[in-house]
């Protein structure tokens, strides 16, 4: 196993869409458990491939204190969703920056497991929220592009100064 590069905002590679995968094979979940122990170590409840540079359609989720409960996520596909509710986020992406985002409040996901095999799951609460914002991430999208212009200035600002700092 092996730890991967996290890429940061405004890193543009953050934008690229992730394709669908193929065929899962051993390299998809040999791929998977890097992402997973990136994540544990980060530490983080969610990861998107586009996270580690990788850009396709792959994402995983423990949102367990136990960290025993792994969601893996290949090719997802929003199937429907409804309400409406705020909760604050964050991301392995932004380090440091916590910022309240309006989601959906239950969602039907589809995708395949790390077998390859199609499942489907209903989710709500802090789950749901964690799966929209590693959907975002396949098609390009990072969660503080939800805020205001002036917010976003802001965080790239604050980011640049701690890039500065650390030089
Ligand atoms: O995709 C990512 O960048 C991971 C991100 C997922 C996420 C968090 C909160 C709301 C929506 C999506 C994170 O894991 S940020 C770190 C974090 O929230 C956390 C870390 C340790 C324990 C509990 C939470
Ligand atoms: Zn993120």
């Amino acid at each position: 196993m092996a730890l991967l590069n996290i890429l940061h905002y405004p890193d543009e590679r953050l934008h690229k869409i992730a394709k669908p995968v193929i065929e899962v094979t051993e390299k998809t979940r040999s791929l998977i458990k890097d992402m997973a122990e990136t994540m544990y170590a980060a530490p983080g409840v969610g990861l998107a491939a586009t996270q580690v540079n990788v850009h396709e359609q792959i994402f995983i989720a423990d949102i367990s204190e136990e960290h025993n409960q792994l969601q893996v996520f290949i090719n997802p596909k929003l199937i429907s969703s409804s309400g409406e509710e705020e909760c604050e986020e964050g991301c392995l992406s932004v380090p440091g920056v916590y910022e309240t985002v309006k989601r959906c409040e239950r969602i039907i996901v589809e995708a395949l497991d790390k077998n390859g095999k199609p499942f489907r799951l209903e989710a709500d609460g802090f789950l749901a929220v964690c799966i929209q914002h590693e959907m975002d991430h396949l098609k390009g999208k990072v969660f503080v592009e939800y805020l205001s212009s002036l917010k976003q200035s802001r965080i790239r600002a604050k980011i640049k100064k701690r890039q500065r700092e650390t030089l």
